[in-house]
């Protein structure tokens, strides 16, 4: 039988939801670790500390919490850590989390979701645990299911990476009334700017872009964020699924400044090359043919269509071949209907 303090206390269910919104901040940057938010609490249930991790060689959430608590001087008041990931309990580019949560006055720790890396799965809780740390988890709060689908959700290209060795795939297809991905003949794009908003808050999220040859000689694309601020110094993967001898020069040479660019003229070979990326998150912006091929063998997650109607609207609707996206993170997932 469930007892009532299993249940997630409304001051815990808002620090997750803080640590959500502090963490997507950074989602786009943090490759090749997971982006992950942690709110500290004092014993009445105030917000001491919101952070996240921002990026892989910087602090992680948690010792980012503590350190600004310190800074603030609350760091005595520490109660509760909400996280949205399983504190990691290993030595990487930094030290452990649990050892930094271990040396300060933290009583109980909420977690959203486990860490599916294979080096640290169940280390962090059972380390926490064994000190006499209070550990809780979301999945076993019978009032959190959303909360616990959110920060499934915001670890999902992390976890495609620890599980499949791949980035996550989200194929980004727009359509015209009659079904067309080619605009108007004058045309770049037909999309509003609702939905082309939309568009670069996926390349922002995203850490590489996979395009074809044909968008290449027919878009001219450049595949930078525009429409909303990109993270700062931020350098992405894009792979042209064709022959680099086919690439006009001067188009080869602007996307360099920006991209890592990488060929697969054989698309077999996509999967391996994805995994030799760092990324987490892969976004296709491809024509008719890529995504056939793509759509053929099965290499994609989640498949995001913006459909104009005769009236000029967008429409925003997403198939899934999983029970989490990290599309659900983006405030326009309200708009899309699951197909
Ligand atoms: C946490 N909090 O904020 C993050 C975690 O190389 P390192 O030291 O940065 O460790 C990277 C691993 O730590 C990463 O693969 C994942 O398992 C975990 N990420 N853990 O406690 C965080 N970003
Ligand atoms: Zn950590």
């Amino acid at each position: 039988m469930q007892t009532p303090s299993e249940l997630i206390p409304d001051c815990v269910a808002r620090a997750f939801e803080a640590a959500l919104a502090e963490a997507w901040q950074f989602v786009g940057q943090t490759a090749p670790n997971p982006a992950v938010g942690c709110t500290l609490l004092d014993e009445a249930g105030e917000v001491l500390v919101v952070a996240a991790h921002h990026r892989a060689g910087q602090l992680h959430a948690e010792r980012l919490a503590l350190e600004e608590a310190k800074q603030v001087g609350v760091f005595a008041r520490v109660h509760t850590a909400v996280v949205t990931l399983e504190p990691c309990n290993h030595t990487g580019r930094t030290r452990p989390c649990t050892e930094a949560l271990l040396d300060s006055p933290v009583k109980t720790v909420w977690i959203g979701c486990p860490d599916p890396n294979p080096h640290v799965v169940g280390g962090g809780a059972a380390a926490l645990t064994e000190a006499g740390v209070t550990v809780r988890w979301l999945a076993d709060a019978p009032n959190a299911a959303v909360l616990a689908a959110k920060c499934s959700a915001l670890i999902a290209p992390f976890a495609m990476r620890m599980v499949q060795g791949r980035p996550w795939i989200t194929v980004k297809q727009a359509l015209d009334q009659h079904g067309s991905m080619v605009p108007p003949a004058g045309q770049t794009t037909f999309t509003t700017p609702e939905s082309l908003r939309f568009a670069h808050g996926l390349r922002r999220a995203t850490d590489l872009v996979i395009t074809g040859m044909g968008t290449v000689l027919a878009d001219n694309p450049s595949f930078t964020v525009r429409h909303v601020p990109d993270h700062a110094d931020r350098r992405r993967t894009l792979v042209v699924c064709g022959q680099e001898a086919h690439v006009p020069l001067r188009w080869r040479e602007q996307t360099h400044a920006r991209f890592d660019v990488t060929f697969c003229p054989d698309i077999q070979e996509l999967p391996a090359l994805l995994a030799e990326t760092p990324a987490l998150w892969a976004m296709v912006e491809a024509g008719p043919t890529l995504l056939a091929a793509l759509r053929a063998q099965g290499l994609w997650d989640d498949w995001l269509t913006i459909r104009q109607d005769a009236h000029g609207a967008d429409h925003f609707s997403v198939s899934t071949r999983h029970a989490t996206t990290p599309l659900a993170l983006f405030p326009e997932w309200a708009r899309c209907a699951e197909e």
